[in-house]
C-alpha cells in the first residue's frame, strides 16, 4: 500500500465540485489518479472545459476524460440557475491547456485505471452517477479493484430537486440504482449533511486572503447560488472529501439505501432505512450529522494547502 489513498474523482464542476477538486488535489493523503467528468451542473462540455481550467490554473497535469453527456434514460436537467451558464462563473481563468484531457470515455479512463492499478481505488462521485453507473454496467469484473464509491448525493429529508429527491441523484436515478445495487462499499454524504457546510462571509474573506486558490475562489464563491454569500455557501461536494480524509467529523450509519425510480412523485428519491423498516441488508454508509465546527476549521485548513 502506498502512503497516498488512490482515488478517481467523477465530477460536474460547477462551483462545489472546483472546490471539491481543489482540496482533493492539495491533500497529502489522496493521490487523484484521474478526473472524469459527466453532465450534471451544466454540459458536458463547460463541466469538461472547467476541469481542464482548473487543472491548468493549479499547473496539475492530472489526466481528464470525458464521460456522458446525458443520464442513461432521461432527459438532460441542469443547475445553470445555480452555478451561472457555463457552470463557473466569476474568475477569468487562463485557457485551459487541452493536454490534459485523454482521447478515451471517462467509462474506458475509469476501466483502464483501475484495471492498471495494483491497489483498490475509491471512486468519489460527485455529480449524477452516470458513468459509475456505465462502468459496473459494461466492466463488472472492475469491481474488484473498487475499494469504495464515495459519494455525495440523496437525501435523508426533502430534496432540493424534487420534493424529496436530491439534484446529483434525481437527474438520472437509473444509474443511481444501478450504483446502490452494486454490492460494492458505499458511502454517501447526503443533501442534509451539504446544508450544514457552510462557508460565510467572514471565512470567505479569509480564504480571499489565503492564496491564488482562495481568490479565484472568492470570486466564484460571488456567483454561486448554492445558498447565499451572506447567509452561508453550502458546500456540498467537499463533504465526500472531507468524508474521506476526516470521518470523524460525521455521525455516521450503515444502512439500507434504495433508489426510488418509478414514484409518480417520488422518482429520484433515496429511501434510507435508518430504523431497518424493509428488512433488508445495510449497503450504504450514509452521513447522518456534521460536526460543523470541526468542518470549518477542516474546511479552512485543507483550502490553505492549495496553491
Ligand atoms: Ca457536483
Amino acid at each position: 500500500m502506498s502512503a497516498k489513498r488512490p482515488i478517481i474523482i467523477d465530477t460536474d464542476p460547477g462551483i462545489d465540485d472546483a472546490v471539491a477538486l481543489g482540496i482533493a488535489l492539495f491533500a497529502r493523503e489522496l493521490d487523484v489518479k484521474l478526473i472524469t467528468t459527466v453532465s450534471g451542473n451544466v454540459g458536458i462540455e463547460h463541466v469538461t472545459n472547467n476541469a481542464l481550467k482548473l487543472l491548468t490554473f493549479w499547473t496539475l497535469s492530472t489526466p481528464v476524460a470525458k464521460g456522458a453527456a446525458r443520464p442513461l434514460l432521461r432527459e438532460v436537467r441542469d443547475a445553470s440557475e445555480v452555478h451561472g451558464v457555463t457552470g463557473m462563473e466569476g474568475y477569468e481563468f487562463p485557457e485551459p491547456n487541452r493536454g490534459n484531457l485523454l482521447n478515451i470515455t471517462a467509462v474506458q479512463a475509469m476501466y483502464q485505471t483501475l484495471k492498471e492499478s495494483e491497489e483498490k481505488i475509491t471512486i468519489v462521485a460527485i455529480g449524477p452517477l452516470t458513468n459509475v453507473a456505465l462502468l459496473l454496467r459494461e466492466y463488472p469484473e472492475i469491481k474488484g479493484k473498487i475499494a469504495e464509491i464515495v459519494l455525495m448525493g440523496g437525501a435523508l429529508g426533502r430534496g432540493n430537486f424534487g420534493v424529496l429527491s436530491e439534484f446529483n441523484i434525481a437527474v438520472d436515478p437509473e444509474a443511481a440504482k444501478i450504483v446502490f445495487e452494486s454490492g460494492l462499499a458505499i458511502a454517501m454524504t447526503p443533501l442534509d449533511v451539504g446544508l450544514k457546510a457552510l462557508v460565510y462571509p467572514q471565512d470567505s474573506e479569509e480564504i480571499k486572503q489565503m492564496n491564488q486558490t482562495g481568490d479565484m475562489m472568492y470570486s466564484l464563491f460571488r456567483k454561486y447560488r448554492g445558498g447565499s454569500f451572506n447567509t452561508g455557501l453550502k458546500m456540498y461536494d467537499s463533504c465526500a472529501i472531507a468524508y474521506l480524509l476526516k470521518p470523524e467529523m460525521f455521525t455516521v450509519q450503515n444502512v439500507f439505501v434504495a433508489v426510488e425510480t418509478k414514484g409518480e412523485y417520488t422518482s429520484g428519491a433515496t429511501v434510507i432505512d435508518l430504523k431497518a423498516s424493509l428488512g433488508k441488508a445495510a449497503n450504504c454508509k450514509v452521513c447522518v450529522d456534521i460536526d460543523e465546527e470541526l468542518f470549518k476549521a477542516w474546511f479552512l485548513a485543507a483550502l490553505k494547502r492549495c496553491h
